[in-house]
Protein backbone atom coordinates (compact mmCIF):
# COMPACT_ATOMS: atom_id res chain seq x y z
CA UNK A 1 0.00 0.00 0.00
CA UNK A 2 1.17 3.93 -0.02
CA UNK A 3 3.29 4.85 2.94
CA UNK A 4 1.19 7.68 3.85
CA UNK A 5 1.15 8.45 7.68
CA UNK A 6 -2.26 8.09 9.38
CA UNK A 7 -1.29 11.94 10.86
CA UNK A 8 -1.40 13.38 7.34
CA UNK A 9 -4.45 16.03 7.74
CA UNK A 10 -5.95 14.34 4.64
CA UNK A 11 -5.01 11.02 5.33
CA UNK A 12 -8.46 9.79 4.45
CA UNK A 13 -8.46 11.35 1.01
CA UNK A 14 -5.20 10.43 0.16
CA UNK A 15 -6.01 6.83 1.04
CA UNK A 16 -9.52 7.14 -1.08
CA UNK A 17 -7.17 8.03 -3.88
CA UNK A 18 -4.92 5.42 -3.69
CA UNK A 19 -7.89 2.83 -3.93
CA UNK A 20 -8.71 4.48 -7.06
CA UNK A 21 -5.64 4.03 -8.34
CA UNK A 22 -5.59 0.08 -7.60
CA UNK A 23 -8.78 -0.09 -9.06
CA UNK A 24 -7.36 1.05 -12.20
CA UNK A 25 -4.25 -1.56 -12.32
CA UNK A 26 -6.70 -3.93 -11.42
CA UNK A 27 -8.86 -3.62 -14.51
CA UNK A 28 -11.67 -2.49 -12.22
CA UNK A 29 -12.07 1.46 -12.70
CA UNK A 30 -11.43 3.09 -15.86
CA UNK A 31 -9.26 5.61 -16.49
CA UNK A 32 -12.29 8.24 -16.97
CA UNK A 33 -12.92 7.02 -13.16
CA UNK A 34 -9.42 8.88 -12.20
CA UNK A 35 -10.96 12.31 -13.54
CA UNK A 36 -14.01 11.30 -11.92
CA UNK A 37 -12.41 11.18 -8.50
CA UNK A 38 -10.45 14.50 -8.72
CA UNK A 39 -13.96 16.24 -9.18
CA UNK A 40 -15.40 14.38 -6.33
CA UNK A 41 -12.39 15.35 -4.22
CA UNK A 42 -12.79 18.83 -4.81
CA UNK A 43 -16.50 19.25 -3.55
CA UNK A 44 -15.61 16.78 -0.82
CA UNK A 45 -12.90 19.60 0.59
CA UNK A 46 -15.15 22.51 0.03
CA UNK A 47 -18.26 20.52 2.16
CA UNK A 48 -15.37 19.86 4.55
CA UNK A 49 -14.62 16.43 3.98
CA UNK A 50 -17.67 15.39 6.29
CA UNK A 51 -21.62 14.07 6.33
CA UNK A 52 -23.24 17.46 6.46
CA UNK A 53 -26.77 17.13 7.71
CA UNK A 54 -29.24 17.55 5.10
CA UNK A 55 -26.94 14.87 3.49
CA UNK A 56 -27.05 12.51 6.69
CA UNK A 57 -31.08 13.28 6.30
CA UNK A 58 -31.71 12.11 2.39
CA UNK A 59 -29.03 8.92 3.89
CA UNK A 60 -31.53 8.30 6.11
CA UNK A 61 -34.63 8.87 3.67
CA UNK A 62 -32.97 6.90 1.39
CA UNK A 63 -32.88 3.68 3.72
CA UNK A 64 -36.46 3.79 4.10
CA UNK A 65 -37.16 4.02 0.56
CA UNK A 66 -34.70 0.65 -0.25
CA UNK A 67 -36.71 -0.84 3.04
CA UNK A 68 -40.51 0.39 1.75
CA UNK A 69 -39.97 -0.57 -2.06
CA UNK A 70 -40.78 -3.79 -3.73
CA UNK A 71 -37.49 -4.31 -5.64
CA UNK A 72 -34.61 -2.37 -5.20
CA UNK A 73 -31.20 -2.36 -6.70
CA UNK A 74 -27.94 -0.79 -6.04
CA UNK A 75 -25.76 0.05 -9.18
CA UNK A 76 -22.07 -0.64 -9.19
CA UNK A 77 -19.89 1.02 -11.90
CA UNK A 78 -15.69 1.22 -11.47
CA UNK A 79 -15.55 3.85 -8.50
CA UNK A 80 -18.06 2.28 -6.64
CA UNK A 81 -16.14 -1.45 -7.09
CA UNK A 82 -12.95 0.36 -5.97
CA UNK A 83 -13.85 2.86 -3.53
CA UNK A 84 -16.54 0.44 -1.46
CA UNK A 85 -16.78 -3.43 -2.51
CA UNK A 86 -17.39 -4.45 1.07
CA UNK A 87 -19.55 -1.43 2.48
CA UNK A 88 -22.02 -2.00 -0.77
CA UNK A 89 -22.56 -5.77 0.11
CA UNK A 90 -23.24 -4.83 3.38
CA UNK A 91 -26.00 -2.22 2.24
CA UNK A 92 -27.65 -5.09 0.13
CA UNK A 93 -27.90 -7.72 2.96
CA UNK A 94 -29.51 -4.84 5.01
CA UNK A 95 -32.07 -3.87 2.92
CA UNK A 96 -32.83 -6.66 0.84
CA UNK A 97 -31.57 -5.09 -2.67
CA UNK A 98 -29.63 -6.96 -5.81
CA UNK A 99 -26.68 -5.69 -6.94
CA UNK A 100 -25.90 -5.12 -10.78
CA UNK A 101 -22.71 -4.03 -12.57
CA UNK A 102 -23.92 -1.05 -14.93
CA UNK A 103 -20.89 0.82 -16.43
CA UNK A 104 -20.93 4.20 -18.21
CA UNK A 105 -17.76 2.83 -20.50
CA UNK A 106 -19.33 -0.92 -20.88
CA UNK A 107 -16.90 -3.72 -21.96
CA UNK A 108 -17.45 -7.30 -20.80
CA UNK A 109 -14.63 -7.77 -19.04
CA UNK A 110 -14.80 -5.42 -16.44
CA UNK A 111 -17.76 -5.72 -15.45
CA UNK A 112 -16.74 -9.56 -14.90
CA UNK A 113 -13.79 -8.35 -12.75
CA UNK A 114 -15.92 -5.97 -10.72
CA UNK A 115 -18.66 -9.04 -10.42
CA UNK A 116 -15.70 -10.90 -8.86
CA UNK A 117 -13.87 -8.51 -6.76
CA UNK A 118 -18.04 -8.17 -5.47
CA UNK A 119 -18.26 -11.97 -4.82
CA UNK A 120 -15.01 -11.75 -2.82
CA UNK A 121 -16.16 -9.16 -0.39
CA UNK A 122 -19.22 -11.58 0.12
CA UNK A 123 -21.72 -10.90 -2.75
CA UNK A 124 -24.02 -13.88 -3.26
CA UNK A 125 -25.42 -12.77 -6.75
CA UNK A 126 -24.36 -10.30 -8.84
CA UNK A 127 -26.43 -8.70 -12.14
CA UNK A 128 -25.33 -6.93 -14.92
CA UNK A 129 -23.96 -9.73 -17.50
CA UNK A 130 -27.55 -10.29 -18.77
CA UNK A 131 -28.01 -7.16 -20.52
CA UNK A 132 -31.54 -8.14 -21.45
CA UNK A 133 -33.16 -4.52 -21.06
CA UNK A 134 -32.70 -1.15 -22.12
CA UNK A 135 -33.16 2.27 -20.60
CA UNK A 136 -34.89 4.05 -23.62
CA UNK A 137 -33.62 7.22 -25.25
CA UNK A 138 -29.83 6.37 -24.83
CA UNK A 139 -27.36 4.87 -27.23
CA UNK A 140 -26.88 1.01 -27.62
CA UNK A 141 -24.07 0.63 -25.35
CA UNK A 142 -25.00 3.01 -22.81
CA UNK A 143 -28.89 1.66 -22.79
CA UNK A 144 -28.21 -1.58 -21.26
CA UNK A 145 -29.54 -3.11 -18.32
CA UNK A 146 -30.81 -6.36 -17.04
CA UNK A 147 -34.62 -6.26 -17.45
CA UNK A 148 -34.99 -8.77 -13.95
CA UNK A 149 -32.47 -6.33 -12.25
CA UNK A 150 -32.75 -2.12 -12.92
CA UNK A 151 -34.94 -3.10 -15.31
CA UNK A 152 -37.89 -3.99 -13.32
CA UNK A 153 -36.80 -2.45 -10.06
CA UNK A 154 -38.49 0.40 -8.62
CA UNK A 155 -35.40 1.62 -6.67
CA UNK A 156 -32.35 2.06 -7.92
CA UNK A 157 -29.21 3.34 -5.50
CA UNK A 158 -27.18 5.25 -8.56
CA UNK A 159 -23.64 6.23 -7.45
CA UNK A 160 -21.52 8.68 -9.58
CA UNK A 161 -23.88 8.52 -12.18
CA UNK A 162 -23.85 10.22 -15.26
CA UNK A 163 -26.36 12.93 -15.85
CA UNK A 164 -27.89 11.53 -19.34
CA UNK A 165 -28.30 8.44 -17.75
CA UNK A 166 -29.80 9.33 -14.26
CA UNK A 167 -32.43 11.50 -16.59
CA UNK A 168 -33.36 8.76 -18.66
CA UNK A 169 -33.66 6.27 -15.50
CA UNK A 170 -35.66 8.95 -13.80
CA UNK A 171 -38.10 9.29 -17.38
CA UNK A 172 -38.94 5.73 -16.75
CA UNK A 173 -40.58 6.17 -13.46
CA UNK A 174 -37.50 4.87 -11.09
CA UNK A 175 -37.51 6.14 -7.91
CA UNK A 176 -33.56 7.23 -8.23
CA UNK A 177 -31.29 7.57 -5.14
CA UNK A 178 -28.13 9.27 -6.47
CA UNK A 179 -24.74 9.81 -4.31
CA UNK A 180 -23.14 12.63 -6.13
CA UNK A 181 -20.43 15.31 -4.35
CA UNK A 182 -21.59 17.88 -7.11
CA UNK A 183 -24.95 19.34 -5.73
CA UNK A 184 -25.43 21.05 -9.44
CA UNK A 185 -24.57 18.20 -11.39
CA UNK A 186 -27.53 16.94 -13.43
CA UNK A 187 -27.77 13.52 -11.98
CA UNK A 188 -28.06 15.44 -8.51
CA UNK A 189 -30.82 17.18 -9.88
CA UNK A 190 -32.78 14.38 -11.55
CA UNK A 191 -32.62 12.41 -8.52
CA UNK A 192 -35.66 11.89 -5.89
CA UNK A 193 -32.96 11.70 -3.33
CA UNK A 194 -29.93 13.49 -3.92
CA UNK A 195 -27.15 12.64 -1.55
CA UNK A 196 -24.41 14.57 -1.44
CA UNK A 197 -21.74 12.85 0.24
CA UNK A 198 -18.92 10.92 -0.51
CA UNK A 199 -19.92 7.32 -1.54
CA UNK A 200 -17.16 6.31 1.25
CA UNK A 201 -19.47 7.80 3.79
CA UNK A 202 -22.64 7.93 2.36
CA UNK A 203 -22.90 3.68 1.87
CA UNK A 204 -22.03 2.93 5.45
CA UNK A 205 -24.26 5.95 6.53
CA UNK A 206 -27.47 4.27 5.02
CA UNK A 207 -26.64 0.69 6.00
CA UNK A 208 -26.55 2.15 9.72
CA UNK A 209 -30.03 4.08 9.14
CA UNK A 210 -31.50 0.97 7.19
CA UNK A 211 -30.34 -1.32 10.15
CA UNK A 212 -31.79 1.56 12.53
CA UNK A 213 -35.02 0.99 10.52
CA UNK A 214 -35.26 -2.38 10.32
CA UNK A 215 -38.27 -2.79 12.31
CA UNK A 216 -40.17 0.57 11.77
CA UNK A 217 -43.77 0.16 10.48
CA UNK A 218 -45.20 1.51 6.73
CA UNK A 219 -46.59 4.48 8.35
CA UNK A 220 -42.67 5.46 9.53
CA UNK A 221 -41.09 4.98 6.40
CA UNK A 222 -43.73 6.84 4.68
CA UNK A 223 -43.69 10.10 6.54
CA UNK A 224 -39.62 9.73 6.57
CA UNK A 225 -40.14 9.47 2.78
CA UNK A 226 -42.50 12.04 2.52
CA UNK A 227 -41.08 14.64 4.88
CA UNK A 228 -37.58 14.91 2.63
CA UNK A 229 -37.43 17.50 0.16
CA UNK A 230 -34.70 17.35 -2.31
CA UNK A 231 -34.77 20.70 -3.41
CA UNK A 232 -33.89 21.61 0.15
CA UNK A 233 -31.14 19.47 0.25
CA UNK A 234 -29.21 20.46 -2.88
CA UNK A 235 -29.84 24.19 -1.88
CA UNK A 236 -28.30 23.20 1.76
CA UNK A 237 -25.25 21.89 0.01
CA UNK A 238 -24.59 24.59 -2.05
CA UNK A 239 -24.98 27.23 0.68
CA UNK A 240 -22.27 24.97 2.46
CA UNK A 241 -20.10 24.83 -0.63
CA UNK A 242 -20.30 29.05 -0.63
CA UNK A 243 -19.83 29.65 2.60
CA UNK A 244 -16.28 27.91 2.75
O1 LIG B 1 -17.06 2.67 -14.33
P1 LIG B 1 -17.89 3.43 -15.33
O2 LIG B 1 -17.52 3.12 -16.76
O3 LIG B 1 -19.36 3.24 -15.10
O4 LIG B 1 -17.58 5.00 -15.13
C1 LIG B 1 -17.83 5.64 -13.90
C2 LIG B 1 -17.58 7.16 -13.98
C3 LIG B 1 -17.73 7.72 -12.56
C4 LIG B 1 -16.18 7.40 -14.50
C5 LIG B 1 -18.64 7.79 -14.95
O5 LIG B 1 -19.93 7.50 -14.51
C6 LIG B 1 -18.44 9.28 -15.10
O6 LIG B 1 -17.73 9.75 -15.97
O7 LIG B 1 -19.07 10.03 -14.17
P2 LIG B 1 -18.97 11.64 -14.13
O8 LIG B 1 -19.83 12.23 -15.20
O9 LIG B 1 -17.54 12.04 -14.03
O10 LIG B 1 -19.67 11.97 -12.76
C7 LIG B 1 -19.14 11.55 -11.55
C8 LIG B 1 -19.73 12.45 -10.43
O11 LIG B 1 -19.46 11.81 -9.19
C9 LIG B 1 -19.10 13.84 -10.36
O12 LIG B 1 -20.12 14.80 -10.15
C10 LIG B 1 -18.17 13.78 -9.13
O13 LIG B 1 -18.13 15.02 -8.45
C11 LIG B 1 -18.85 12.72 -8.27
N1 LIG B 1 -17.93 11.95 -7.45
C12 LIG B 1 -16.68 11.54 -7.72
N2 LIG B 1 -16.15 10.82 -6.72
C13 LIG B 1 -17.12 10.72 -5.77
C14 LIG B 1 -18.27 11.44 -6.24
N3 LIG B 1 -19.39 11.53 -5.51
C15 LIG B 1 -19.42 10.89 -4.32
N4 LIG B 1 -18.37 10.19 -3.81
C16 LIG B 1 -17.22 10.07 -4.50
N5 LIG B 1 -16.20 9.38 -4.01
Amino acid sequence: GPEIPESHPRYESLLTRHRIEAGVDRGLTSRQGLIAQGRGEAFDYLLGEETIPSAAEAERAAAAHLLRAEHTVLSVNGNVAALAPGEIVELAETTGSDIEVNLFNRTDGRIERIAEHLRDHGAEAVKGLTADGRIPGLDHERAKVDADGIGAADVVLVPLEDGDRAEALGAMGKTELVIDLNPMSRSARAATVPIVDNLIRAVPNMTEHAADLADADRETLDSIVESFDADEALASAEQRIRDV
